[in-house]
């Protein structure tokens, strides 16, 4: 009987790397004559192996793995992915990893992001004549099979082939959704077991033969075949994130990176998602969900949509400073939202861990993730200590003195001297969500967590007021619609461009914007049908900025002030002035007890007309151009109200 780590090599002992213990028993068989190192093609449903076998014909790939998402195979793959060179210790830490990515693959690719329909409008807004639309980019279903053409075949030759079963949800959950992913990364292997759950439970949910999601990932290898960074392949020439609907079905080329590569994620989730959630009448969206128990004990579940990089992981984490407030983190990123049968909105995270931004990220700002990334944590493309941590923009003040600093690239890096960040502005962790210190006790509840308001926020420097609430769900729906925010490295956009980010979900939709939309209107008739009531919805700002370009608002742990004005709305309080653009907290209902920071209310809640009408214009000319013909009539009125009420200020 071969040894499992027989098929792997080499496998020089690496120092500081985790002991193996015992290693699953590697059963020699095969699928279409790829050998299989680890498990067994018998576990496999047929309709699996059908998706395996073509996979791996197309990919011709040394060998398959079968992930059985067990400690010893986690383990084992850190161990080869430090001898290749791939990842460093972190002996600080617990079993925590850095990698190195090669410095052209740093972060998703959207304009290298198709969805393929039989026919362009499914899957796009057709834009007006002359201007290039913003909302996703097509791909016939023909070029789509060229682009795999292209190159899949052998792309993995001399590697081995990962088969990782995963549910995103919880496992029993009836809202959870299941997917295979192939791929030739063992780092995205690693990865996919922090961010979902994965391994030989998921395969067993798939005995009875059901259907999955396919997603097949290949890092590739350049057409000259000449890889520039052994330790990081990737093809970022031909890099390509293409998804078919209609087959449940992603294939992703190029890049090892986040949400180019761990496909359960913004592929699965969001894209795949939102086209699964409107066939079945629900939302898969872009927002983070926590919980929030006032001092009396009453605790509410608010979800958020910012863009990437805009504060999703900070609210949802956020160490309250009003008093007697408690928040606790359902999720980060995404969530899968449904009405129940009494017409509750209700909300899983289908993830299980964080892949989150790290510069910024520190003890003073977001304690709790700190807290969390100290064991079981992949970190990519952030500085490392002499001592064995980690470094990022934003940690100065947690330095041991005396220690030296290697930056992302892996130069030496000094404080206040080099001109260069230390770590990648899109740097990240990858950090198992159980570990959050403020976990919520219903996290991985399978029915879900009752979601009492909905907000829409964004980097808006000028103009937008810290916190409004919408007059009703249309409106809500406009807003959401009318989202802008500078733009951030969490993709390729260069500078801080303000761009329009409807729903936080431009680089994530599925399907046509306008259909997009229609169907988040329905969802009010779709509560009230059920005997319920759509959630109130609000737009907040933590990034305005006064006339020297400082933050207005603190943000952060003081966002509490902010949600409890929010939660006290929800339960009816009438704290607030109505104002063309909604309905803004009346003078000193937002409590700012204790804040030792003056803050100017004046300007963090000014309407200036002047800025508003201009809003309205550059919103009408962005449906104008992007959505001349899928605009709802009914975010049409929203805006020409909007507009009316503006002008009468
Ligand atoms: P993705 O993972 O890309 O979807 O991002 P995210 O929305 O989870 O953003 P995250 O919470 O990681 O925040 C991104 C950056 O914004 C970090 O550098 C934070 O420090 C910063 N940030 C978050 N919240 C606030 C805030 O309230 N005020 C200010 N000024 N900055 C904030
Ligand atoms: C985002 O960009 O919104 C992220 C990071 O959450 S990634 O997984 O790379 O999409
Ligand atoms: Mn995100």
């Amino acid at each position: 009987m071969p040894h499992l780590l027989d098929h792997y090599q080499p496998l020089p002992a690496a120092m500081g790397s985790p002991k193996l213990k015992t290693v699953p028993k590697a059963i020699y068989n095969h699928l279409r004559g790829f050998p299989i190192v680890n498990g067994e093609h018998a576990q496999l449903s047929a309709k699996v192996q059908d998706y395996v076998e073509q996979s791996a014909a197309l990919c011709q790939p040394d060998k398959i793995h079968i992930v059985d998402g067990s400690e010893e195979e986690s383990n084992m793959l850190l161990t080869m992915l430090h001898s290749q060179g791939t990842i460093q210790p972190l002996p600080k830490y617990d079993n925590c990893w850095l990698a190195r990515t090669n410095p052209a693959d740093v972060a998703r690719v959207e304009s290298k992001t198709f969805i393929c329909t039989e026919n362009r409008e499914q899957a796009i807004p057709t834009p007006k004549e002359g201007i290039k639309g913003a909302l996703g980019n097509w791909i016939s279903p023909e070029d789509y099979d060229t682009a795999i053409q292209n190159r899949f075949p052998g792309c993995m030759k001399g590697r081995t082939m990962y088969v990782v079963p995963f549910s995103m949800g919880p496992i029993a959950s009836p809202l959870s959704k299941v997917g295979i992913e192939i791929t030739d990364s063992a780092y995205v292997v690693n990865s996919m077991r922090v961010m979902t759950r994965m391994g030989h439970e998921v395969l067993d949910k798939l005995a009875d033969n059901s259907d999955f999601v396919k997603c097949l990932h290949s890092v590739g290898t350049p057409a000259n075949g000449k890889i520039s960074m052994p330790s990081w392949p990737c093809d970022p020439e031909r890099t390509i994130i293409l998804h078919k609907p209609e087959n449940n079905e992603i294939v992703s080329y190029g890049s090892g990176y986040g949400g180019n590569s761990l496909l359960g994620k913004k592929c699965f989730a969001l894209r795949i998602g939102s086209t699964i959630a409107k066939r079945e009448g629900w939302l898969a969206e872009h927002m983070l969900i926590l919980g929030i128990t006032n001092p009396n004990g009453d605790k509410k579940y608010i979800a958020a949509a910012f863009p990437s990089a805009c504060g999703k992981t900070n609210l949802a984490m956020m160490n309250p400073t009003l008093p007697g407030y408690k928040v606790e983190c359902v999720g980060d990123d995404i969530a899968w939202m449904k009405f129940d049968s009494k017409g509750q909105l209700r909300a899983i995270n289908p993830e299980n861990g964080f892949f989150g931004v790290a510069p910024g990220t520190s003890s003073a700002t977001n304690p709790n993730a700190m807290k969390t990334i100290h064991k079981n944590t992949i970190f990519t493309n952030v500085a490392s200590t002499s001592d064995g941590g980690v470094f990022w923009e934003g940690m100065e003040d947690e330095l041991t003195p005396g220690v030296q600093i290697t930056d992302w690239l892996g130069q030496p890096w000094t404080p206040n001297q080099s001109k260069n960040p230390a770590a990648h502005p899109n740097s990240r962790f990858c950090a198992p969500a159980s570990q959050c210190p403020i976990i919520d006790p219903a996290w991985e509840d399978n029915e879900g967590v009752p979601i009492s308001a909905i907000l829409f926020g964004g980097r808006r420097p000028e103009g937008v007021p810290l916190v409004y609430e919408a007059n009703s769900w249309s409106h809500g729906v406009f807003i959401g619609s009318a989202m802008r925010s500078e733009s951030t490295a969490a993709a390729e956009h260069k500078g801080k461009v303000i761009m329009n980010d409807p729903f936080a979900m431009r680089p994530f939709f599925g399907y046509n914007f306008g259909d997009y939309l229609q169907h988040w209107l329905s969802m009010e008739q779709r509560a009230a049908q059920a005997g319920g009531d759509a959630p109130k919805i609000f737009h907040v700002n933590w990034f305005r900025k006064d006339g020297h370009g400082k933050f207005l608002w603190p943000g952060f742990g003081e966002n509490s002030r902010v949600l409890d004005w929010i939660i006290r709305r929800i339960d009816g309080e009438e704290c607030y002035q109505q104002t063309p653009i909604g309905r803004i907290p009346s003078q000193g209902s937002i409590n700012l007890d204790g804040l030792n920071q003056r803050v100017d209310e004046k300007q963090l809640f000014s309407i200036p007309k002047k800025f508003w009408l201009k809003e309205v214009d550059e919103i009408k000319q962005y449906y104008d151009n992007q959505l001349p013909h899928d605009l709802p009539q009914q975010i049409g009125n929203e805006l020409q109200d909007l507009k009316n009420r503006v002008e009468q200020m």
